[in-house]
């Protein structure tokens, strides 16, 4: 109605009771405080006027009318009627005169209090400004806050990215530094032994330094001596070659008896031969003659090659039949012996060790068979037949020669 409305807390105004809450809104809110007392004091003028009217009305009633004197004159009988409304004009009358009264005295109240609403207004109105200044302030320095604050969370963003690299390389120094240390402590060991055997190469180099001297001198001694005996040598060499000349003819005519020598043994030796092959039959000693051979029974066993070998170191070859009657003579040997029969060189295709063909078979029935590779023959007296075996086994051998008495004359080189 007066271009404003009052809040809800004004309307329930109650002195008493709510003065703190209104001094608080008042605080808050001055100027719309200063608008509201001023509406007050309007409502108040307004309040008077109209009292002033009803006093005017007021004293109208008391002075009659001439329309209501010719009702009164009209209506004598309604007399009572009029006093009675006149009492209660009377009545109300006083009853807003007393209003009034108390609205004049509340008037009064409320310039008092408008008077010190307005230096409250005043004061409130210093406080807001200075208030304002200091929020200024405060917001001046809450920004620069809030920059020192961005500043320090980077700062400390940066000390924490710094502080894991940090603890990283902390971490690996420390695993260096236990390596580091188990390096140390080996080469401490290291270097104890080390000592040791430096101690004892010194000591050895001592000797040594005291051996070279004593070397050194008797190197000295001994070049002294080399010198000596150089010029000895050179005068033995002399004497050598001297000796070395008288030792060539020396040598020649020690040559000539070593030959002379040698002739003399052979014919001696020669001599010896014939004078033992007269004595058995024409046959070495150990030898039996047969025919126009000589024959060797061994007294060990040994593999067919081995009993070969043997032969030939006695100068003859295992033994060669070429009759039944030579047959039987070996049949008269004690044991199974090896012959010159074989087949190494080509599976069944037995020859004698003189190289002829095998023309005589004088073999076991059934063999040869060649049973687990069998290339040498054998002499089994007990059957008077041969049989293959292998080569390996050992056996008796018999060897066979020619007789000696029908060689020719002994050579002599004598000259
Ligand atoms: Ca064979
Ligand atoms: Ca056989």
């Amino acid at each position: 109605m007066m271009g404003f409305e009052l809040d809800d807390s004004l309307k329930t105004y109650n002195p008493g009771k709510e003065s703190h809450r209104t001094v608080l809104w008042l605080k808050e809110r001055p100027f719309r405080a200063a608008a509201v007392c001023l509406g007050v004091l309007c409502v108040v003028l307004l309040t008077g006027i109209i009292i002033a009217a009803g006093h005017h009305n007021h004293a109208a009633v008391e002075q009659p009318t001439p329309s209501c004197n010719l009702i009164g004159e009209q209506v004598q009988l309604g007399t009572r009627c009029n006093l009675t409304d006149l009492r209660r004009e009377q009545t109300r009358n006083k009853n807003v005169t007393k209003e009034r009264d108390q609205l004049r005295i509340t008037c009064t109240n409320l310039i008092q209090e408008q008077g010190q609403l307005q230096t409250s207004c005043k004061n409130l109105t210093e406080e807001r400004d200075k208030f304002k200044t200091s929020n200024m302030q405060l917001i001046q320095e809450r920004d620069q806050l809030q920059t020192s604050t961005n500043n320090i969370t980077q700062e400390r963003d940066h000390l924490l990215t710094i502080n894991k690299c940090l603890t990283k390389e902390g971490f690996q120094l420390k695993t260096s530094n236990n390596n580091l240390t188990q390096e140390r402590d080996l080469l401490g060991t290291s270097n104890k032994y080390l000592n040791k055997e430096i101690n004892q190469l010194q000591t050895i180099n001592n000797n040594l330094t005291q051996e070279r001297d004593l070397l050194q001198t008797s190197n000295n001694n001994l070049s002294e001596e080399m010198y000596q005996l150089q010029t000895i040598n050179n005068n033995l060499t002399q004497e050598r070659d001297l000796l070395q000349t008288s030792n060539k003819n020396l040598t020649e005519a020690m040559s000539q008896l070593q030959t002379i020598n040698n002739n003399v043994t052979l014919e001696r030796d020669q001599l010896k031969e014939l004078q033992r092959l007269s004595d058995g039959g024409g046959c070495l000693a150990g030898w039996q003659p047969h025919g126009g051979s000589c024959y060797f029974l061994s007294a060990e066993k040994k593999s067919w090659m081995a009993s070969r070998q043997d032969c030939q170191d006695r100068g003859s070859d295992l033994v060669v039949i070429n009759s039944k009657e030579e047959q039987n003579f070996i049949n008269n040997f004690c044991c199974a012996v090896w012959i010159g029969l074989h087949d190494r060189e080509s599976e069944s295709k037995w020859k004698w060790v003189d190289g002829s063909p095998m023309k005589l078979s004088l073999w076991n029935p059934g063999e040869p068979n060649n049973a687990g590779n069998e290339d040498c023959a054998e002499l089994i007296p007990k059957s008077k037949t041969w049989n293959d075996v292998p080569c390996s086994w050992e056996r008796h051998w018999a060897c066979k020669s020619v007789k000696r008495n029908s060689q020719p004359e002994i050579k002599t080189s004598m000259t």
